[in-house]
């Protein structure tokens, strides 16, 4: 009996994912940015339809993606209206009469969940009050504020303060390991990309402090590292119980939480860590920077003495614990990464020599970054190097290894359905987690080459978490319609609020079945996509974790924040120059750019520059660089004319520089 019903209610469940339905991202839609749809209903045609007047503004064609995707079992098609930049409120009509759920078109549309999943690491944090004023109805009391006894296994007893941070994920440890690549992450978002990612009224108790929020929020956790690290140097590997805690708030949470062992790993992620918050905090608090700075030297002279990976093995769980392992087999990625992030903040030779020694011994670019391989986090920061020493040919190639890796991401987005970048295969514990670091990489590699298929697959893998999947479901707590109710995340359930806190991802479909309620619902031959379950005690597939925020983070913001439409003004009135649209636009091959130079004095000269950037204000052609008189200037832009470089279609700006004053507007080039 028993059996017919758990089989029965895994059929409804299959039946219900597959049953006609639209696909988009509940969020909404940047209005600049490309924008898709899926839908796996047999439909040619489709139509945007304002939601107030019922008035028809666009229509397009679907393309056919697959009659049985591997990953869901499903027929996929897809709609394209990235053409489509008019805002308002809309919903999506298919030729066979079915509607999708409304959505926006914005300029804020991906504003929700960037700072969602950002303040989320303030809804992690351990060892302070939360208050009303910045929690709302999540306020709480402080917890854990009495850690944490030496474990047996370190062979040292007795009690060292450990206090703050931010818990992992869905339970209440800490993880040093783990705590690294999300504080990390966060780090990479506001290095590469400081006007995005520097808000400082993210209403956390730090905000308008005059120091971007970003970094308050990973300065919180750093305070926490340095208490993890030992007297000589070494660090920590976790604080936790021996067991998981049972479902009560943090500050209920009793018995006794220890320190493990110390590892390599951990320190190395250490190393890198505090590396990184020295070169970027420096500027706001230089003795604080520099003690970072100093206890990642101390962790490197520790780290450097060390032969091989410590404790021998890895990590491993005493004998009595089961809370998380966040074991690993190599500390050579951590060390690698160490040595990048040291050489980068010091410009030392000693660890410029370590990375160029080390660089290609696992290959280059070959892996998302992920919690046990951060091999591609070494990379990326010499890749991004502001060091004058730094190799070009390294850096050469370490540029075309990230490029091929992309290729492959764009041909897993080509073949799959909902454009996601990973096969079947690869739908292991945390795969949303995957399919955002896959974002952050093609990101990079559109900041690289200026190619929009990179731009436009990183925004799929974020429609991807929003709601463009098989579960027709965003996978972040708050946003969207439809999203998870029951995350495997204690203070969310505790609280006894029904609604969970919101901005935490969910890890997402799990095809190996790590948990009894996935075992119970799926088996092997579900399809991989659909092995996810938006239950309390599904862990393995509905826990949230600071690692799986953090390139929600990045990914959001980046795509939020890049087309400024603040750089369009309206230039007729004051100025003695006007630039007027381009013609025609959106091109093809050609446009004509007209100015204008309104002369005051006689024989005036202007200091005249006309140039073409992309979406991150980089030079892409320079078509003035002169003085010129007074009058009316017309510059014809010919696409094909600058053969060594091949423009893909997209959005561009012209920008006109007259002394000291610029002026820029938007042009689309379409192929
Ligand atoms: O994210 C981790 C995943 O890659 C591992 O397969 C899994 C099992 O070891 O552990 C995950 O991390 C969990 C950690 O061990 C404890 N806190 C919750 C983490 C997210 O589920
Ligand atoms: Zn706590």
């Amino acid at each position: 009996m028993k059996r017919v019903f758990i089989l029965l209610n895994s059929l409804c469940f299959y039946l219900q994912t597959l049953s006609g339905q639209i696909f988009i991202n509940q969020s909404g839609y940047q209005t600049h940015l490309p924008k898709f749809f899926y839908t796996n209903i047999n439909a040619t045609s489709f139509q945007i339809v304002e939601e107030n007047s019922g008035n028809v503004f666009f229509s397009g064609e679907l393309t056919l993606i697959s009659t049985n995707d591997q990953a869901t079992g499903m027929l996929i098609k897809k709609g394209d209206f990235s053409n489509f930049t008019r805002e308002g409120n809309y919903y999506i009509k298919l030729n066979s009469n079915d509607t999708s759920y409304h959505f926006r078109i914005s300029s804020n549309a991906l504003e929700d969940v960037f700072k969602k999943s950002l303040k989320a690491f303030y809804f992690q944090r351990c060892g302070s009050q939360l208050f009303y004023t910045h929690a709302g109805v999540y306020q709480r009391n402080a917890c854990h504020t009495a850690d944490g006894f030496y474990h047996s296994s370190t062979g040292q007893s007795g009690y060292k303060l450990s206090r703050g941070g931010w818990h992992d994920a869905g339970d209440y440890g800490k993880y040093v390991v783990n705590a690294g690549i999300s504080a990390a992450t966060l780090l990479m978002a506001y290095e590469l990309f400081p006007d995005y990612f520097n808000s400082d009224s993210l209403n956390i108790p730090e905000s308008g402090n005059g120091i971007p929020d970003i970094l308050d929020e990973v300065k919180y956790e750093i305070n926490w590292f340095l208490s993890m690290q030992s007297d000589d140097g070494s660090v920590y590997h976790k604080l936790t119980k021996e067991q998981f805690e049972s479902f009560v708030m943090p500050s209920q949470d009793s018995g006794m939480r220890f320190i493990y062992q110390k590892s390599s790993t951990a320190t190395g992620n250490f190393i890198a860590v505090l590396a990184r918050f020295y070169r970027l905090y420096k500027n706001f608090d230089s003795s604080f920077a520099n003690q970072c700075l100093n206890a990642a030297l101390n962790a490197w002279n520790w780290l450097s003495n060390q032969q091989g990976i410590v404790p021998a093995g890895g990590f491993h769980n005493p004998p009595g614990t089961q809370t998380g392992e966040y074991g690993d087999y190599s500390d050579s990625d951590e060390r690698l990464w160490a040595a990048a992030e040291l050489f980068e903040s010091t410009g030392d030779q000693s660890f410029k020599d370590y990375f160029e020694f080390n660089y290609n011994l696992g290959g280059l670019i070959n892996s998302t970054m992920n919690w046990q391989n951060v091999r591609t986090l070494a990379h990326l920061t010499y890749l991004f190097s502001k060091q004058s020493s730094i190799d070009q040919n390294i850096k050469s190639q370490l540029l075309n290894s990230l490029i091929s890796y992309s290729n492959a991401l764009v041909s897993k987005r080509n073949s799959n359905g909902f454009g996601v970048s990973i096969n079947p295969g690869e739908y292991y514990w945390g795969s949303n987690s995957q399919v955002l670091n896959n974002g952050i990489l093609l990101i990079l590699t559109y900041n690289k080459t200026n190619d929009n298929k990179y731009l436009s697959s990183a925004i799929e893998q974020l429609n991807y978490i929003l709601g463009c999947n098989a579960h027709n479901f965003s996978f972040v707590t708050g946003i969207g319609k439809k999203y998870p109710m029951k995350p495997h995340h204690r203070p969310s359930e505790a609280d006894g609020i029904p609604e969970p806190i919101p901005g935490f991802v969910v890890g997402g479909p799990n095809q190996f079945l790590d948990d009894p309620i996935l075992q119970q619902y799926f088996n092997q031959n579900t399809p991989p996509a659909l092995c996810y379950i938006d239950h309390l005690q599904s862990w393995a597939s509905n826990e949230v974790a600071i690692n799986w925020n953090a390139p929600l983070v990045f990914l959001s913001g980046f795509l939020k924040n890049f087309f400024q439409t603040d750089v369009e003004n309206d230039n007729n009135e004051i100025y003695d120059f006007e630039l007027e649209q381009n013609f025609p636009n959106p091109f093809n091959e050609q446009t004509k750019i007209r100015f204008t130079l309104k002369s005051k004095t006689h024989n005036q000269l202007y200091k005249v520059k006309l140039r073409i950037v992309n979406l991150f204000g980089q030079e892409i052609f320079s078509l003035i660089d002169d003085f010129r008189p007074a009058g009316t200037y017309e510059v014809t832009f010919t696409s094909s004319y600058y053969s060594n470089k091949i423009l893909s279609s997209g959005i561009y700006f012209y920008q006109l520089t007259v002394n000291e004053n610029t002026f820029t507007k938007k042009m689309v080039y379409l192929k």
